[in-house]
């Protein structure tokens, strides 16, 4: 393998870099605000949202059975952020 072309493969990885840290960042923003809100309402810790914590927020209340799609009882956070993923983009 030439330098040259050893050169070009590496410049052209950094540029796929680049561009997967400029469109993947904001996502993990907002993954993290969402599981920060999650850590929020979960008063007692133990992973997961009972109804009484929901309680607190009209809208995870009233959403509540659409939200846990196990039908637990309870929201994971993996039904929280998928709630919030299909709100930002409902196909
Ligand atoms: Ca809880
Ligand atoms: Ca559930």
């Amino acid at each position: 393998m030439t330098n040259k072309l050893i050169g070009t493969i590496t410049v052209a990885a950094l540029a796929l870099c680049a561009a997967a840290n400029a469109a993947g960042k904001p996502e993990v923003e907002k993954a993290k605000a969402n599981a920060d809100t999650f850590a929020a309402l979960d008063r007692n810790g133990d992973k997961q949202i009972s109804r009484t914590e929901a309680g607190v927020d009209r809208e995870l209340s009233d959403n509540f059975a659409y939200i846990d799609t196990d039908g637990d009882g309870f929201i994971s956070l993996a039904e929280f952020l998928a709630h919030f993923e299909r709100l930002r983009d409902p196909t």
